[in-house]
């Protein structure tokens, strides 16, 4: 049985094509074709999974427990949740790093692939049967999918919170649409892949120079071209390029993670600044300035409030300098894919818990003095409160902490997304169950 469209609408259709469809005619690559194509899709998918999982991952970190994971009510498409747990210390780092970065590499192969199969995404008509137009759906959902994450996640890191809530709200649906798409396209394609990767060999391509190379044969899926022209590069260069352009991007970007001198050559952030010489030489998200805290908040007359089990105590900075003082090297990691490792020094939040009879807490709630803004507060979870290295910090690297690293006292807990590392802490409380 066929479910072919009626021929009749078949022919209206091709008679009448819309304007510019023509324009295919002039895509005359000769090295277009199934078995580069497939080259291409092996890569991204190898590395695009990964992308995705981390991506969920960073959106488990986020708590959504407590509401504070974008978008907070996400119905039926919640993920399967747990608490994120404090060990590994570098396990967020790890997550989201590999999320931007690889989300940032993957660039270059994302569209040279896309180039490779532009004259398809143009055929007329566009669909012959209703399995075809299914295909063919898909087809918008990964590739609108993966432009508009694109899009959406480089602006993120560009801008910082330009988006606000919207970023996150639109990158977190656009991954769904993606993964949808991306899914129904790989069932489908795979069988084609693995063809088109037996087509060739890679070993004799990358031998191949530009006077060597010639067209592909026709295929079914009328990837090749036609009417092929001359070739203007050898496969083997088209691979260079994309490989050239992943190496560019991971050099630009690695040194948000590695730190040290790399940090100056990260320029597709803005974040591969200087803060001068010193202990508090790095990164700065959100400036006290910015935040408006002003030393008039954060000068003498601060204190800190300790709430817990109808109790609450007040203390300012020498009553947490005489507390027991806990010193353990960190990692600070940002979801927009920057992390820095730091030696901080302060006291447990267990210990605080205890100030207020508190022996096992199951959550913790941290408010900053910042009035405004997404990130003046945050909670913790149970884990997070009970780690040995989870701190209220008042020093980093044998210094005081600077105004704008969240002087007098900020959140320092292992494997925490930056966001939740508060700054310039006001209050918490510490709750049961
Ligand atoms: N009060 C307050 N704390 C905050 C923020 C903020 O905007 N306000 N930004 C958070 C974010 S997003 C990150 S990544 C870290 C950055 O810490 P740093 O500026 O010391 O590097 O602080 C966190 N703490
Ligand atoms: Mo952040």
């Amino acid at each position: 049985m066929s479910y072919g469209f009626p021929s009749r609408l078949w022919r209206t259709l091709e008679r009448h094509p819309p304007p510019g469809v023509g324009i295919t005619q002039a895509w005359r690559s000769p090295l277009r074709g199934p078995w580069l194509t497939a080259v291409l899709s092996a890569v991204l998918l190898a590395g695009l999974p990964l992308v995705i999982v981390t991506g969920l991952l960073d959106y488990i970190a986020y708590g959504p427990r407590f509401g504070q994971a974008f978008p907070a009510g996400v119905g039926w498409l919640h993920l399967p949740l747990f608490d994120w747990p404090t060990r590994p210390a570098w396990l967020f780092q790890v997550t989201q790093g590999l999320h931007v970065i690889l989300g940032l590499v993957l660039i270059p192969a994302v569209l040279a692939k896309l180039w490779s199969v532009v004259p398809k995404l143009f055929i007329w008509p566009p669909a012959r049967s209703i399995a075809e137009a299914l295909e063919r759906l898909s087809l918008v959902l990964v590739v609108g999918g993966i432009l508009f994450q694109i899009a959406t996640g480089v602006l993120n890191i560009q801008y910082a919170y330009l988006f606000g809530f919207d970023f996150y709200t639109a990158h977190y649906y656009g991954a769904w649409v993606f993964i949808a798409g991306l899914t129904v396209h790989v069932a489908i394609k795979l069988p084609r892949l693995l063809a088109g990767l037996r087509s060739r060999s890679l070993g004799a391509e990358l031998r191949t120079s530009r006077a060597g190379t010639r067209p592909e044969p026709p295929d079914p899926d009328g990837l090749a071209a036609t009417h092929p022209g001359p070739a203007t590069m050898s496969r083997r260069g088209a691979l260079a390029l994309v490989a050239g352009g992943t190496l560019l991007i991971a050099v630009l970007t690695a040194g948000q993670v590695l730190g040290g001198v790399t940090r100056r050559a990260v320029l597709l952030l803005p974040r591969g600044r200087s803060y001068g010489s010193g202990p508090t030489d790095f990164q700065i998200n959100r400036t006290a300035k910015a935040a408006a805290v002003t030393p008039a908040d954060t000068g003498s007359g601060w204190r800190l409030t300790v709430r817990g089990s109808g109790q609450s105590m007040v203390l300012d900075r020498p009553a947490l300098r005489a507390m027991p003082q806990h010193t353990v090297r960190l990692p600070i990691a940002c979801v927009e894919g920057w992390s820095t490792v730091q030696t901080w020094t302060g006291v447990r939040l267990r210990d605080l818990a205890s100030l207020v009879g508190m022996t096992s807490p199951d959550s913790a709630h941290v408010q900053s003095l910042e009035r405004s803004g997404l990130f003046n507060h945050a909670s913790l979870q149970r884990n997070q409160i009970h780690d040995r290295d989870s701190m209220l910090a008042l020093r980093v690297n044998g210094a005081d902490l600077s105004l704008d690293h969240g002087y007098p006292a900020r959140v320092i807990v292992p494997a925490l997304p930056g966001v939740h590392c508060t700054k310039w802490v006001h209050s918490i409380e510490y709750r049961s169950g």
